[in-house]
């Protein structure tokens, strides 16, 4: 680690604060060029800590630029990890207030629960497959608090991953005769489609993601607790909304998740 504990408090404590008040900053490489990778983590878990230390939960973890669009979008080519708490849940066919956030975009993504735990090193998709609960459809909101989405991916991870809202749909389904790589995904906004694309988009299979996620999390020493929500990563690009924006994700086989923006 290249930053001392003073820093990764006050860097935490800098963009925690940015979230809550929907704020924009630059990105904090600008000022700390140095900062590793066990740096930008150490920051998105003291960010944790401190919603923790509020008395929110963890809600799920999530991958983030894990399909070949956002990955292009973004300039990058490998995926980033975060959480969602508690208090970013909105229900499926709700409101989202934009005020609330600073340039919000969604992105839709296939969900599963774990009934069992997932460790690495070495976990691959099999292993995943055998620890799937069930699949559910959701729609995450990312709100990245660096101006004008302008980041690199130390700075982003530092940000957990722009976590911001998510919305979960209604129908969960067993994995089994399911087709995660076939899953088509279908976003429309106002009854206009923005973006469409099958699940393979995600790392040829969404559940590489969560392989990925436990052997990220296994190098670290910890696990993926058996009853944990994980979001896979948006299937498409993300897509800016505004305010009376109205959003609907057709997901094959797991039905719709909606929500406007006021
Ligand atoms: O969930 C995501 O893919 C977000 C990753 C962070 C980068 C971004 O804000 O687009
Ligand atoms: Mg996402």
């Amino acid at each position: 680690m290249k930053l001392d504990q003073a820093t990764i408090l006050s860097l935490a404590e800098h963009l925690e604060s940015a979230e809550l008040q929907a704020r924009d900053v630059t990105k904090i490489t600008d000022d700390h060029p140095d900062m590793d990778w066990d740096d930008a983590y150490a920051i998105q878990d003291e960010i944790r800590r401190r919603k923790e230390a509020r008395g929110n939960k963890v809600a799920g973890l999530k991958c983030g630029l894990t399909s070949f669009a956002k990955m292009k979008q973004m300039g990058v080519d490998v995926p980033v990890f975060g959480f969602v708490a508690d208090y970013m849940a909105r229900p499926d066919g709700g409101d989202i207030k934009h005020s609330e956030l600073i340039h919000p975009k969604v992105e839709a993504e296939i969900c599963i629960v774990t009934k069992a735990p997932l460790k690495g090193p070495g976990c691959h998709v099999g292993a995943v497959m055998a620890a799937v609960d069930f699949v559910l459809p959701a729609v995450e909101v990312i709100d990245s608090r660096y101006r004008d989405f302008k980041f690199d991916l130390k700075s982003v991870i530092a940000d957990n991953t722009s976590s911001s809202r998510f919305v979960v749909g209604n129908t969960m389904r067993d994995l089994e005769g399911l087709d995660l790589r076939t899953l088509g995904v279908v976003m429309e906004i106002n009854g206009e489609i923005k973006a469409m694309a099958a699940g393979a988009a995600v790392l040829g299979h969404p559940l590489t993601a969560v392989a990925m996620l436990a052997n990220h999390l296994g190098a670290r020493g910890q696990e993926i607790p058996a009853g944990t929500f994980i979001m896979t990563g948006g299937v498409t690009e993300a897509i800016t909304v505004n305010p009376g924006d109205h959003v609907n994700v057709r997901f094959q086989d797991l039905g719709s998740v909606s929500m406007r923006f006021v």
